[in-house]
């Protein structure tokens, strides 16, 4: 398959699987699983077939391995906007983590910190390279250095996704750090 077939396929997963999974007859269950062949009845039905074959290299071959397929269910690892419950423990982050963004939100996370926006969770990044990757599809990144170890002693919860995404409720402006 080629890298533009790859991240076709992908988006296609990831509207459906994260997004409005509806919009092709599809329920996910509350963890966000679907059964893949109900999946690939459902993406056939709607005018987009994905082989099996496919399926299985994007999700293996994706380069955030974004989806999960166990016991024959898929998920997206992160990034819903659909309610889901992904049930990941709350886990002890490292000291600091990191966050891209553009120079026009900066007014107002300085105000308000960091927000989930459309999605469940604010995502941190674990190392600036990352989070340079992420601020950059919005334009010139941004990379806010986040206090998540004291953020933690002090009562907030954090979650890590199957693929590495660090996952907070939000980051009140205290514990960040602008460039
Ligand atoms: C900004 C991709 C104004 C925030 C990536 C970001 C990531 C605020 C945007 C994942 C704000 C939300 C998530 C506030 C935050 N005021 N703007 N108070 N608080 N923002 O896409 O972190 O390809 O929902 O800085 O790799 O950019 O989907 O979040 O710019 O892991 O797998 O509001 O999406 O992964 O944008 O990206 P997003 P994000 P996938």
């Amino acid at each position: 398959m080629d890298e533009r077939r790859m991240i076709r396929v992908s988006k296609y997963l990831s509207r459906h699987l994260r997004h409005d999974p509806q919009r092709i007859g599809l329920t996910l269950d509350p963890g966000g699983w679907v059964e893949v062949a109900e999946l690939l009845r459902a993406a056939a039905a709607h005018g987009f077939p994905i082989t099996p074959d496919e399926l299985r290299q994007v999700v293996a071959g994706n380069d955030k391995r974004r989806y999960a397929i166990e016991a024959g269910r898929i998920r997206a690892s992160q990034g819903h906007s659909v309610p889901v419950d992904l049930g990941l423990p709350a886990v002890e982050p490292p000291e600091v983590l990191y966050h891209g963004t553009v120079r026009r939100f900066l007014a107002a996370i300085r105000r308000e910190g960091l927000r989930p926006m459309s999605r469940h969770h604010v995502h941190l990044s674990p190392d600036r390279e990352t989070a340079t990757r992420v601020g950059a599809r919005r334009g010139a990144p941004v990379v806010l250095v986040v206090a998540a170890g004291v953020m933690h002693a002090e009562g907030h919860a954090f979650l890590r996704s199957a693929n590495g995404v660090w996952l907070v409720d939000g980051v009140p402006p205290g514990y960040l750090r602008f460039p």
